[in-house]
């Protein structure tokens, strides 16, 4: 998001063991978290809304045109509150994915860290996904149901070459980055999603 609208920022991970540092950042405990002069803003959806807020006169995440701006909200929870359950579960689900996940969340850390945040990782992953429900489900109805999304994106994108109107919204980022999250992580799923030949175009634009 700060990409698009050509703010400069400083990312810092919380990788390896500084992950349980990450409660202490907001009180929803969770990343990402945006701190811009010591104000802290968690969540990714209040974020896009305070940096349009903030900053008018960048590029705009939100389209102004009330319907649009609604699709593109909808996108946009869809994709952080749902969406990103799929990718949690190609992650946790692939022997391969979970290895290169673990590999990057330990990225800069003692190498002892990675042995310690397996086990760990691959716990906190399973009692989220169970808790949400995903976890729940049958494996063969989660990845028909992740099939699905996929047909249903390709059909969207197959219109304008987007998600919502003619242009990049905060919906293609939304969407894009949980879809790259998994083609990063998980071979076979890569594979699968960059088949789709609307998707694998869009994706290549994000
Ligand atoms: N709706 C939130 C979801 C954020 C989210 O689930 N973040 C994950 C990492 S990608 C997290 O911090 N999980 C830690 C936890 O749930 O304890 C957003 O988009 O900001």
């Amino acid at each position: 998001m700060l990409q698009f609208k050509g703010i400069a920022y400083q990312t810092v991970d919380y990788n390896g063991v500084l992950g349980a540092k990450v409660p202490m950042l907001s009180k929803a405990g969770k990343v990402p978290v945006l701190d811009i002069d010591g104000q802290r803003i968690q969540d990714s959806t209040r974020i896009a809304r305070y940096l349009d807020d903030a900053y008018p006169d960048l590029p705009r995440l939100y389209p102004e045109d009330p319907l649009q701006k609604a699709y593109v909200e909808l996108w946009e929870d869809w994709s952080d509150e749902l969406l990103y359950f799929y990718e949690v579960h190609f992650r946790v689900s692939d022997a391969d994915a979970l290895d290169h996940a673990v590999e990057m969340s330990a990225k800069g850390r003692p190498k002892h860290e990675i042995y310690l945040l397996k086990p760990l990782l691959k716990a906190t992953l399973n009692l989220q996904l169970k808790m949400q429900g995903t976890g729940r489900m049958a494996k063969q109805d989660i990845e028909a149901e992740f099939i699905g999304h996929l047909e249903r994106i390709e059909l969207v994108l197959a219109q304008t070459g987007w998600l919502v109107g003619e242009g990049k919204t905060l919906a293609d980022i939304a969407v894009g980055s949980q879809l790259l999250e998994i083609v990063r992580t998980s071979k076979i799923w890569g594979a699968k999603i960059k088949a789709y030949p609307s998707i694998a175009q869009w994706i290549d634009l994000l």
